[in-house]
């Protein structure tokens, strides 16, 4: 494919992603879809499927994770899954259409030990079945993540989640530097980056643009790039947020699709609260992977008979159908 020197740029500015993101609203969609159109295949939607492997009583304190021990939430703390347990419900997401099996785990780091080896024929066990693998598992060192790249995982997903001066109001038990060491490690090894952040924990639009001024700055740029909305559970310190606008969404992707046309843009968390309609819009705008399936890790996700109707309306028609 052919690199346009103005269309990738790692140099953007916080300024210059802020005027990109308060433009007339048809302006921005239209020049993401244009990018859109240019850097990814136009009718593909990726089906990313997520399970939750190891859920609950982490000892980070992220104000909007369910999972931290830190907060009192109503959810059912479990321990590793069995591998062929987590394989058979990959198995199961493929047969129901996904191209990808994401796994993630409660853990502030990756430990190695029985555990890790376990993540590691897990991750094996997937790709055998054909499947693009991503795990998410807190942070890591380069040889851990080069003992994942030799399992053949795909990518590895660890957010940003917000921009570096917000961030400490969201996270205190690890820094953004953490983090930034932890993307290293994953690009060091080959695997594919997938990071992202979310969007509606009381942040401003220049924290949003903060966060993808950061992420822009990776050359090449991650290969994608999950947006999530916030999901409000009872007992965090976001659990009373309202939700988000689903035009702030919208603009949101349209944004990080002029920023990073390469990357795959995931329509994440928060997508239950958004009509078909506007998750088309979101689609337009320059959204290319969804999360399919009934649960993210812990929260419901948009019901799987609602995104396969989703995903008739975006086939091409017949002249019969087009007649109803
Ligand atoms: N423990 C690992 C870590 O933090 O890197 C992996 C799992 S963690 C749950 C993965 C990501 O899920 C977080 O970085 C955050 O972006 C997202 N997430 C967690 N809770 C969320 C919520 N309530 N709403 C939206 N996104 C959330
Ligand atoms: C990401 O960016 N979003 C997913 C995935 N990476 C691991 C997680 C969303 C979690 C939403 C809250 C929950 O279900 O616990
Ligand atoms: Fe733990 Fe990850 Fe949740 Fe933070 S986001 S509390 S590290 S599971």
């Amino acid at each position: 494919m052919l690199e346009s020197a103005q269309e990738i740029r790692h140099d953007w500015t916080v300024d210059e992603i802020v005027a990109v993101h308060d433009q007339p609203l048809l302006e921005l969609i239209g020049e993401a879809n244009r990018l859109h159109r240019v850097y990814q295949p136009p009718n593909y939607v990726q089906k990313a499927s997520l399970l939750s492997v190891k859920t609950g009583g982490c000892p980070e304190d992220c104000a909007y994770c369910p999972q931290s021990a830190h907060y009192e939430v109503n959810i059912e703390r479990s321990p590793l899954m069995p591998t062929e347990k987590v394989l058979e419900l990959a198995a199961r997401a493929r047969a129901a259409g996904a191209d990808r099996f994401c796994m993630g785990a409660a853990w502030r780091q990756v430990r190695d030990g029985a555990e890790f080896d376990a993540l590691l024929d897990m991750v094996r066990g997937v790709r055998a079945l054909g499947l693009e693998a991503c795990v998410t598992l807190g942070m890591l060192n380069e040889s851990q993540a080069q003992r994942l790249k030799e399992a053949g995982l795909t990518a590895y997903n660890h957010n940003l989640d917000t921009g570096p001066e917000y961030y400490s109001k969201i996270i205190s038990t690890r820094t953004y530097e953490d983090r930034l060491k932890t993307l290293q490690a994953i690009r060091a090894a080959g695997i594919e980056m997938c990071c992202g952040g979310i969007i509606g924990m009381g942040e401003s639009v220049r924290d949003r643009a903060a966060m993808l001024q950061v992420l822009a700055s990776f050359d090449p740029h991650p290969e994608s790039v999950p947006i999530n909305a916030l999901v409000a559970v009872a007992g965090t310190p976001l659990g009373e947020r309202e939700k988000i606008d689903s035009v702030v969404f919208v603009r949101m992707i349209a944004t990080t699709r002029i920023v990073m046309p390469q990357a795959r843009v995931r329509l994440s968390a928060g997508r239950s609260n958004l009509s078909r309609e506007a998750q088309i819009l979101c689609m337009i705008a320059g959204a290319n992977s969804i999360f399919y399936g009934e649960t993210l890790l812990t929260t419901p996700n948009a019901r799987m008979p609602e995104d396969d109707a989703l995903f008739a309306a975006l086939e091409a028609i017949s002249s019969e159908a087009r007649a109803q």
